[in-house]
């Protein structure tokens, strides 16, 4: 099967040195990971699809691989799985000025896309710290949602069309773009959080937003949770402009700050929000106002881009922080707002609980509900935590998963969030579309 692939793909794009392949087979956290026989690296789609037509014939599995930023194990081999990486798929096309609209392959960064957007004269409304690494496709298979998803909504809110290869190796492309197009079922909304359990994306058509130059960032002290939620919801109710309310707390500032090496911000503060106003014209005026009204005891505003960067790097490189010290275990979730300041409280509470030496920070979008709940100091394979905090998820209203996924992360939980019935659908899709189940079979359903 090798040769076979190397015929497809030339020599030079199939891996199999484990020096090499090493890379691709652990997840960018270092929690997961695994190997593989061979790393495959098609340059079209028409690779792609003779790629997954050899697999499926030898019943191979597949685990499809972007930028590998992925934070849930979904996109590396833990059971031998052959890794296809989409990374040469990069070329942006097609770019459409009248219509603001691009067609971006699998493996473009989302970097890439924005730049590509912003020369045309628009911008890409998805956004978040990977973007140089991340790709079109990774961010279809998990439905990324970022720090812009408050205004321009969340990967499937961007896309109109895919074109993808399915599990017999068939590909099915419908890249016109049309915003009015109700020809039955939407494979693009069916394929988007997918997590490369249905298809292999290779393609993308993405809708663009308005270009919006005009950029202001205040950074926010509040007392506590319950006074961050608040403030939140009147900014989104005050603010047109709004883009962004990013949520962050003291000891998750103090360990960026050590760990990168940054001053500390210009006040000290037990919970910072990162509120972001962009228009066409100037909106510090109505940001000021806004957060006049608030009666926050310390505001720090940005205008110019390297001040409004380092505002947003405190916020930004909690990941990397992290990260810094030991692998941690990622609980991407959302709470209703109402149950946000309760929750903050308690999941220290239940996290303790099970592993009293674990440290547990909190960050996130606060607009969306999105708290990144990382907790250090536990063993990669111990998922104790993880059942202890994605409980008290569901029991406070909210989704064991935000915008990461679920992956091999958190597939034992996801009854939480389904009913049986809902799990059953999910299966009779995947049966339906990748029979011999090839394709990252060990991510999503339990
Ligand atoms: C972010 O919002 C990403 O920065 C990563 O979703 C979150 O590291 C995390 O837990
Ligand atoms: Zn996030």
């Amino acid at each position: 099967m090798i040769d076979e692939l190397r015929s497809i793909v030339g020599a030079a794009h199939v891996m199999t040195d484990p020096a090499v392949t090493a890379a691709y087979s652990i997840d960018w956290t270092g929690r997961f990971r695994g190997s593989t026989p061979a790393v495959v690296r098609p340059g079209s789609a028409e690779e792609v699809a003779a790629v997954v037509a050899v697999c499926a014939r030898a019943g191979q599995p597949i685990v499809p691989q972007g930028g590998n930023t992925g934070l849930v194990g979904g996109s590396v081999p833990l059971h031998g799985e052959i890794v296809l990486s989409l990374q040469r798929l990069d070329r942006i096309t097609d770019v459409d000025e009248a219509s603001g609209q691009l067609t971006a392959g699998a493996g473009a960064t989302i970097a890439a896309v924005r730049d590509t957007a912003r020369r045309a004269g628009w911008d890409y409304g998805v956004d978040w710290a990977a973007r140089d690494s991340a790709t079109v496709g990774g961010s279809i298979a998990t439905n990324a949602g970022g720090v812009r998803v408050l205004r321009h909504g969340d990967t499937r809110a961007r896309l109109l069309g895919v074109e993808a290869v399915l599990a017999d190796g068939s590909v099915v492309s419908h890249l016109a773009g049309l915003l009015k197009d109700n020809t039955g079922y939407h494979l693009p909304s069916l394929l988007c959080g997918s997590e490369g359990t249905l298809a292999v994306v290779t393609a993308a058509r993405l809708a663009l937003v308005p270009r919006n130059d005009e950029r202001v960032v205040a950074l926010v002290g509040l007392d506590d949770v319950d006074a961050a939620v608040r403030a939140c919801g009147r900014l989104r109710r005050d603010l047109a402009s709004l883009e962004a309310v990013e949520l962050f707390l003291a000891d998750g500032v103090d360990l960026v700050c050590a760990q990168l090496g940054l001053p500390p911000p210009p006040f000290a503060a037990a919970v910072y929000l990162l509120v972001e106003c962009a228009g066409r014209t100037d909106p510090s005026a109505e940001l000021a106002g806004a957060v006049d009204a608030l009666g926050a005891g310390a505001v720090a505003v940005a205008v110019e881009p390297a001040r409004r960067a380092a505002l947003w790097r405190y916020r930004e490189a909690h990941t990397e922080a992290i990260n810094a010290i030991g692998p941690p275990h990622k609980l991407d979730v959302t709470v209703p707002a109402h149950a946000m300041a309760r929750f903050v409280a308690d999941v220290r509470i239940a996290v303790s609980a099970v592993a009293p030496s674990a440290r547990v920070w909190i960050f996130g979008h606060a607009a969306d509900g999105n708290l990144h709940v990382n907790v250090t100091g536990v063993e990669p394979g111990d998922e104790a935590v993880d059942g202890a905090v994605l409980e008290l998820v569901a029991a406070s209203g909210g989704s064991i998963s935000a915008e990461h996924g679920i992956g091999v992360a958190k597939r034992k939980w996801l009854h939480l969030n389904r009913s049986p019935a809902e799990l059953a659908a999910m299966r009779a899709i995947k049966r339906a579309l990748d029979p011999a189940g090839i394709l990252n079979p060990n991510v999503l359903l339990p």
